[in-house]
């Protein structure tokens, strides 16, 4: 399984409830690591690039509304097949649908406020990190965290 890189990034309400410790322990329990994370405010330029794919649907304004009403926690994090593994453990895009013991599953009760983001797919995790990080902020390049894994 080959070591990859995913964008997370707990959203403004995730900042707010004080839910960034439990929903980054679930990662790290999982065994991926964290190999770069960072607070900001997100403004609206970057909110328009990060979720350039979404622009013209109806939830679009809201969306980017509030992704930039607050501090949020981005990271990436890195482990074998971390993007559709982090993307199980964050649960479905609507937490009525989630499963129970997904980190929407267990914390979210509406589509508009689901706490994560996580890349969908390699292409939109290449897409995106850069949006969030420079290459200097990433610790351990992707070549370097085999010995950092715990798994096989
Ligand atoms: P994802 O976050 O699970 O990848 P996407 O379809 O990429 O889901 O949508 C991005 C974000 O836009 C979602 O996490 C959610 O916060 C918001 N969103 C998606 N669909 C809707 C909707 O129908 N109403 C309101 N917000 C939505
Ligand atoms: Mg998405």
């Amino acid at each position: 399984m080959a070591i990859e890189q995913t964008l997370i990034l707990c959203k403004p309400d995730a900042v707010a409830r004080g839910l960034v410790g439990e929903i980054v322990a679930r990662f790290e329990r999982r065994g991926y690591v964290v190999a770069a994370l960072k607070l900001l405010v997100c403004d609206r330029a970057r909110a328009e690039q990060h979720y350039a794919e979404h622009k013209g649907k109806p939830f679009y304004e809201g969306l980017v509304s509030f992704i930039t009403s607050g501090p949020l926690l981005a990271l990436v994090v890195a482990g074998a097949g971390a993007i559709d593994g982090c993307r199980s453990t964050i649960g479905a895009t609507d937490p009525i649908k989630a499963a129970p013991g997904s980190i929407r599953g267990d914390y979210a009760q509406t589509i508009g406020r689901n706490l994560v983001h996580g890349s969908d797919s390699l292409d939109a995790a290449g897409r995106e990190i850069p949006i969030w990080f420079e290459p200097s902020e990433i610790v351990g390049r992707r070549n370097d965290l085999e010995h950092w894994i715990v798994a096989s």
